[in-house]
């Protein structure tokens, strides 16, 4: 039968499925959601994209989208600029690699979760001084950071409201209690082969 539908392979709490999803939501982009469980990845998906990361879309004519931006790319027909394109090189490249060891520094030889953090906190003060400009940053942009400075504020909630970065607090906030995020974020059931 053909493929009624563009199919999503997204995990509720991914960074990188939520910028998809977001992408999704803002423009009405009409998927099948299949939501996975990482320790057991639907067949299909590994066969369509082996590396077994979420997100992935897989259009109707067959076309296997494997990278969160290309997807947000995709949906909202997004040419990236340079500013752009530099932002979330820092947040994919930088921000990642420092939140991840400050999240899970047990994952890693001789990490220190503080030092993770002072790294990972150059990323958000730039980022507070790129959002305090008028007009620097747009939904595109916004919607593929914010999933990871979520992250990043959700490990120790505390501390990162003690920063002295008013202007991701609102933003992140803003974003957070979005009602554009709350659909992003509604809940899915795992999909099976046989649903
Ligand atoms: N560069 C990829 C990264 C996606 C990614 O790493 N997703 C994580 C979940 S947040 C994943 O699928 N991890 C499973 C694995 O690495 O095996 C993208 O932008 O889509």
């Amino acid at each position: 039968m053909a493929q009624q539908q563009p199919i999503l392979y997204s995990f509720r709490r991914c960074p990188y499925a939520m910028r998809a999803r977001m992408s999704i939501v803002r423009t009405g982009y009409q998927v099948e959601h299949r939501e996975v469980i990482l320790r057991d990845r639907p067949e299909h998906m590994m066969e369509i994209s082996p590396k077994g990361t979420v997100p992935i879309l897989l259009l109707q004519d067959g076309t296997v989208i494997e990278e969160s931006l290309e997807i947000m790319q995709s949906v909202l027909s997004w040419e990236l600029s340079e500013v752009e394109s530099h932002w979330i090189s820092r947040n994919d490249d930088e921000f990642k690699f420092h939140l991840d060891r400050y999240k899970y520094p047990n994952r890693y030889e001789n990490v220190d979760e503080i030092e993770q953090r002072i790294a990972a906190s150059g990323y958000l003060h730039d980022l507070n001084t790129l959002l305090g400009q008028d007009e620097a940053i747009d939904t595109n942009l916004s919607d593929a950071l914010f999933p990871f400075v979520r992250q990043f504020a959700n490990h120790d909630r505390d501390w990162f409201d003690a920063q002295d970065w008013g202007n991701v607090h609102s933003w992140l906030g803003e974003n957070l209690e979005s009602d554009a995020f709350k659909v992003c974020m509604k809940k899915h059931k795992q999909w099976v082969s046989s649903d």
